[in-house]
């Protein structure tokens, strides 16, 4: 049988496959490797990774890829095995009827109902070693880990503002303060969160159409959910009722209520681009976890702020932040912050 020394190998592979699985879904990205012992030493005799929410669970994917061969076996796995019964699974269970005599896994499953699966394969006397490599795993599906544990998407708070931090003239002008690359960057990091959020004050004054595209203006194939948050009308004509992209109306000024519903719905990243009013309401809410400021080498000395007022009044107030990147996007500096919300 494989052991412990092989472990490492075998995960990174489960890893490599996890990769495979689409970056942005309801569900994590999972990959799992049957290694059994072959005449000339270790022999995979089945892999899988997850395709995306809806579809085969990765075990079960490598499973049936082993058939027979499973017997024995150790299971690799990227994420501990689930034990719940949702639109699949569960998979601890389908490793038990297979005869896997091992199972070693990457991350834990923090979900309530999902997880524990290494304990239901404990009892039923499967030896299981978890935590290989869990940092990298759990990096791989940082979004649906923070989501699963916090029961809310997680949010990066995007703005561009002149150096001066202000996000619009003092006439209410605000086309274009940062330069073409930074929108360029903007469009292809929409794509990699599950929804673009704004709030309905946003679509009246600037009518942003909020998909996703490339460098030459092309829609990207993954497009996120266009949510528009706030009580008013969204005009017939707005840019973000065209057909580019699916978009939501919630409305409603909560910020708990609007996450909890797009976690409902499957939204685990939420790329917050609201003006200061909505951006003020996320951050009082105790809802924004990640920053991505582009500033303008240019100056206003009037106008509105990126932010609205969060109640602060004294300097020991301050939200303080966690640099994390700082880089030139053209002629402007992306910088890329942490709020610390684990
Ligand atoms: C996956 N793929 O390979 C594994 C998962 O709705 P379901 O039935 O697909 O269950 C999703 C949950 O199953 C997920 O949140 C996670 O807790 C667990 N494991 N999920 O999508 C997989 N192994
Ligand atoms: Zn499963």
């Amino acid at each position: 049988m494989t052991g412990p020394d092989d472990d490492e190998r075998w995960v990174r592979r489960a890893l490599e496959l996890a990769q495979r699985g689409p970056a942005v879904d309801p569900n994590p990205r999972v990959g799992a490797v049957l290694v059994a012992d072959g005449p000339d030493g270790p022999q995979v005799v089945g892999e899988g990774w997850h395709h995306g929410a809806g579809t085969a669970h990765a075990e079960v994917v490598a499973l049936e890829a082993a058939g027979e061969r499973a017997r024995g076996a150790t299971a690799y796995v990227s994420l501990e095995p689930c034990a719940h019964t949702g639109r699949t699974g569960p998979c601890a269970q389908a490793l038990l009827a297979a005869g896997v005599a091992r199972v070693v896994h990457a991350s834990s499953d923090p979900g309530a109902g999902s997880g524990g699966g290494a304990q239901v394969l404990r009892d039923a006397g499967v030896e299981v070693r978890g935590g290989v490599l869990a940092d990298e795993a759990d990096a791989l599906v940082r979004d649906w880990r923070f989501a699963t544990v916090h029961g809310r998407p997680r949010v990066t708070w995007k703005y561009a503002s002149t150096l001066d931090g202000r996000v619009a003239a003092a006439d209410g002008t605000s086309r274009w303060i940062t330069g073409r690359e930074a929108r360029v960057d903007v469009g292809r990091a929409r794509a990699q969160h599950g929804a673009v959020l704004v709030g309905v004050g946003t679509v009246l004054a600037d009518d942003p159409q909020l998909t996703a595209r490339d460098a030459d203006g092309e829609l990207l194939p993954r497009q996120p959910l266009r949510v528009v948050l706030g009580h008013r009308l969204v005009p017939r004509g707005a840019r973000v009722l065209d057909g580019d992209a699916p978009t939501l109306h919630l409305p409603t000024h909560d910020v708990r209520a609007a996450l909890a519903e797009l976690h409902a719905r499957g939204v685990r990243s939420v790329w917050l681009e609201g003006g200061p009013t909505v951006a003020a309401a996320f951050w009082r809410a105790g809802c924004v976890d990640d920053v991505i400021a582009y500033l303008a080498p240019a100056l206003l000395g009037a106008g509105p702020s990126a932010l609205g007022d969060l109640g602060v009044t004294t300097i020991t107030q301050a939200r303080r932040l966690r640099t994390e990147g700082v880089r030139l996007v053209g002629d402007d500096v992306r910088i890329d912050l942490s709020v610390g919300t684990a």
